[in-house]
């Protein structure tokens, strides 16, 4: 190869990799601090040096980025690509020393100029650009993806605010403020001002009538889609990945004819709208809203995201029809779903393809990941609403429908319901497009998240397209977390004495999990269970300070913690919890003294965000906060038992929060969880899991024996009848549950204060019940008691914790993420050398 421009050797002595000593790493921190920040050490805060110490690490990452990207463009591999609305990353700084193994040496460092690693920790903000389990699922594959050295690209939006940070007002309500995460400048992305596209809105759509089918789509609004890349470092190799972010901004600045006619307001009117597309996070989980913003949102980054996988393909010189043996591209639910329509608009109306071409390569192209079976989830948009913003989606959609039903119709000939039942356009006021079918029949293949939920998917929501296309188009992978987000850096005295025992390198059994089987003899070790049980007292330490710190609040450390963290959601069931807390107080309320003195200690933590808008979520919160209040402050139980509600749980919190629990609680009415991911960190961290029989707590129940963990409720098979009953033939709350009739009762006689302001909120369970409460309460209370059994058997716990960990490398995001790359996506690890 000729060198391509310039005196090759002078080039060479400039480009290669940075000294990674400890003196180097002082000498790049003071440099940045001098000609980046533009300060010296009389005037550096913490702040100040956490980004010093974010640019010196960066520059080791785009060394890294640079060699990799170059890579894949010299070989050319089929690639990969991760449309996702969300990713979830946390904080990037300490996780990016760790996976380059330069995190001792920076500890060294910053020591030497005065700074305290953890307060330099501490300055970073979240990167929130996701509401739960989907957009850090998403986070863990890009980590998964590095390590594993796989020519894998995620495609999202750069919010300029993130998940909104929650507040508790002295009522305990939830109150929403906006999050501006990128106030203080973000270190981790690199905006590509010369990497952008034109995407287009509304106007009209012209048929041309030439038999082609091809339509011209004009008019309407531009807009500016900016690429901001996010460098993903891979673990202990030099590999690193991309996550490139699209900035929406006006075409042009402002309407120059507007301005020059006086009229500023409507001038700038477009640009604003044109800015606002990126500019905030929908904090909806687990609802379909139909609001023109959010789909906006979703065609704004599809289509920017194709145009650059296109190009990119474009540049290797081939035929567009060999477009799939390059670019396979995953759907993380169906948010990214009008890829499908648009990618046949380009075919179609820009490259001239058939029809029939086109579809060939659009249905070898993608892959669908379902994450949940929940009716009131499953996205559908208004036809009148596409029509108007995507005039020329639609029609393909429409075309697309025809000839599926066409399909279907002739291989089930007279069978209308089920063309009703399959169809991509659901009849009513006002139609609309059943996004979950078009995603379907657009992909190669579909998988859920979890073994239960691939057959809930496939027996349910889109059983009809088992029957039509074949059952192995359908398959399942269940989620993964990674180990060295979820262990090694939120738990490294556990990581320590793991590498010790294992007698391994962490660098080998962080990227191959299984191999924490290796612990399961020191189950029987009493000096073994001791510094197990050691660090987790000192993890509960942390947890404790970090409350007494943020909070002002004194919590004990010598009682189990039991924790319950995740989104608000009637179907998560935080309201089985809250009630089965008052059981215990009012449990014991009625004992003696004598009595309470034998019973296990217990600090019940909860955290999660409500959708601002969901009414039954946030009064739950209200409820948390309100027993609480009560409870911690009762002098004949705040010994035994103590309640907090944290508040704004972010990933970061959760760092703090997983290694310290016992417990933790996974508790989703059966068949509505669609796997769980935060279950297999707790797992991870040695904490026992309590939990209802769904999702992803099967598996783990699998893997680690049924005897490690406390299962109750009733199965999903169960669940359909039980619904049918409440509905035709209730029995009163009282005869059916008293325990909990009781406690109800206390709720509503103002034991917490205002009874009133909660009876919305228990009406949910006494009447319809919709989320089985009456049915798995008393099953529940009965879980809740062999837990403190066990864990009055002290060695007998530390056991069953270390065993747990030990079975957990089946859940490592390693293992999925390479599940998909062989069997969904057909692509190989691209191996990179480190610049010398
Ligand atoms: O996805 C979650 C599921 O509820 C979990 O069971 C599962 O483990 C994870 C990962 O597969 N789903 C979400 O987190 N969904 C959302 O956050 C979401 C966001 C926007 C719109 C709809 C859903």
């Amino acid at each position: 190869e000729q060198w391509p421009k310039g005196d090759e050797k002078v080039w060479r002595a400039g480009t290669r990799g940075l000294d990674t000593d400890v003196p180097s790493i002082t000498k790049t921190f003071v440099n940045h601090v001098q000609t980046s920040l533009a300060r010296q050490a009389y005037n550096l805060d913490n702040l100040g040096a956490y980004q010093a110490a974010a640019l010196s690490v960066r520059d080791n990452l785009l060394v890294n980025w640079n060699e990799t990207q170059m890579n894949y463009t010299r070989k050319a591999p089929k690639r990969a690509y991760y449309l996702s609305l969300e990713f979830l990353m946390g904080r990037t700084l300490d996780n990016a020393m760790l996976n380059l193994g330069l995190k001792d040496k920076y500890v060294e460092g910053v020591k030497k100029l005065g700074f305290s690693i953890e307060d330099i920790l501490e300055q970073e903000r979240d990167a929130a650009l996701g509401n739960g389990g989907l957009g850090r699922l998403a986070a863990c594959y890009l980590d998964s993806s590095a390590s594993q050295e796989l020519p894998v690209w995620g495609y999202g939006l750069r919010y300029k605010y993130g998940i909104f940070q929650q507040l508790i007002s002295p009522e305990g309500n939830q109150l929403e403020a906006p999050d501006p995460w990128l106030d203080n400048q973000n270190p981790w992305e690199l905006p590509r001002l010369d990497v952008s596209y034109e995407v287009r809105f509304y106007g009209s759509a012209d048929r041309l009538n030439d038999g082609s089918g091809r339509s011209n789509w004009h008019g309407g609004q531009e807009v500016l889609a900016v690429a901001y890349d996010v460098m993903i470092p891979g673990y202990n190799t030099p590999t690193t990945n991309n996550l490139r972010l699209w900035e929406s901004k006006p075409k042009r600045g402002f309407d120059l004819n507007s301005f020059n006619a006086g009229d500023y307001e409507h001038a700038v009117e477009s640009s604003n709208s044109a800015a606002a597309i990126t500019s905030v996070l929908y904090p909806n989980d687990h609802t379909s809203f139909g609001k023109e913003l959010r789909l906006k949102q979703q065609y704004f980054w599809t289509a920017a995201s194709l145009q650059d996988i296109i190009r990119r393909f474009k540049n290797l010189g081939k035929p567009i029809t060999e477009f799939p043996d390059y670019a396979a591209i995953q759907l993380n639910d169906t948010h990214p779903t009008l890829a499908i329509p648009e990618l046949m608009r380009v075919l179609i109306d820009d490259e001239d393809l058939d029809w029939g071409t086109a579809w060939q390569i659009v249905t070898n192209t993608f892959f669908y990941t379902n994450h949940t079976v929940l009716p009131e989830a499953l996205e559908k948009w208004p036809v009148p609403l596409i029509e108007h913003v995507l005039p020329r989606h639609m029609q393909i959609i429409y075309d697309i429908n025809l000839f599926f039903l066409q399909a279907v119709e002739k291989k089930f000939p007279d069978d209308r319901d089920r063309l009703s039942r399959m169809s991509l356009i659901e009849e009513g006021q006002p139609k609309q497009v059943r996004m979950a079918h078009l995603a379907c029949i657009g992909s190669r293949k579909v998988n859920g998240v979890a073994e239960l939920h691939s057959d809930l998917v496939q027996t349910t929501i889109l059983k009809d397209f088992v029957e039509f296309e074949g059952v192995s188009k359908f398959g399942n992978v269940t989620n993964g977390i990674t180990p060295r987000r979820w262990l090694d850096q939120c738990n490294p005295e556990l990581s320590a004495l793991i590498s010790k025992t294992l007698k391994l390198d962490k660098n080998v059994w962080l990227k191959d999990l299984t191999k924490l089987e290796g612990l399961l003899p020191f189950a029987e070790d009493k000096k073994f269970r001791t510094e197990w049980a050691a660090i987790k007292q000192r993890n509960k330490e942390r947890l404790a300070h970090h409350v007494q710190t943020t909070l002002g609040l004194t919590v004990r450390t010598d009682a189990m913690y039991d924790v319950q963290i995740k989104r608000l959601h009637e179907y998560k069931r935080q309201t089985l919890n809250i009630l089965g807390v008052i059981h215990r107080y009012l449990t014991l309320k009625a004992m003696t003294t004598a009595e309470r003195a034998k019973t296990n200690r217990r600090v019940v933590f909860f955290a999660g965000k409500a959708a601002p808008a969901y009414y039954i979520a946030k009064l739950t919160i209200r409820l948390i906060v309100n027993v609480a209040r009560v409870i911690n402050a009762d002098p004949d139980t705040k010994d035994f038992l103590q309640l907090y509600f944290l508040p704004d749980y972010s990933v970061s919190l959760a760092e703090v929060l997983i290694p310290a629990s016992d417990i933790s609680q996974h508790i989703s009415t059966a068949g509505t969880e669609a796997s769980g991911t935060s279950n297999m960190k707790f797992c991870l961290n040695g904490g026992l899991l309590l939990g209802t029989v769904d999702g992803a707590n099967i598996e783990i129940a699998e893997e680690v024996g049924e005897s490690n963990v406390f299962f109750f409720g009733h199965l999903t098979p169960a669940v359909e009848d039980l619904r049918h009953q409440h509905l035709y033939h209730p029995v009163p709350i009282e005869e059916k549950c008293p325990a909990l009739a009781n406690v109800l009762n206390e709720v509503s006689k103002g034991l917490f204060g205002d009874g009133g302001v909660y009876e919305p909120l228990l009406n949910t369970v006494r009447h319809g019940d919709y989320y089985l409460l009456t049915d798995d309460f008393d099953s529940y209370i009965a879980a809740l008691a062999m837990v403190d059994e066990a864990y009055l058997d002290t060695e007998e716990w530390i056991k069953k914790s270390i065993r747990t960990t030990a079975k957990m490398g089946k859940f490592s995001s390693d293992r999925a993420i390479l599940e998909y790359a062989e069997s969904y996506w057909n692509i190989e690890a691209i191996p990179v050398a480190a610049a010398k």
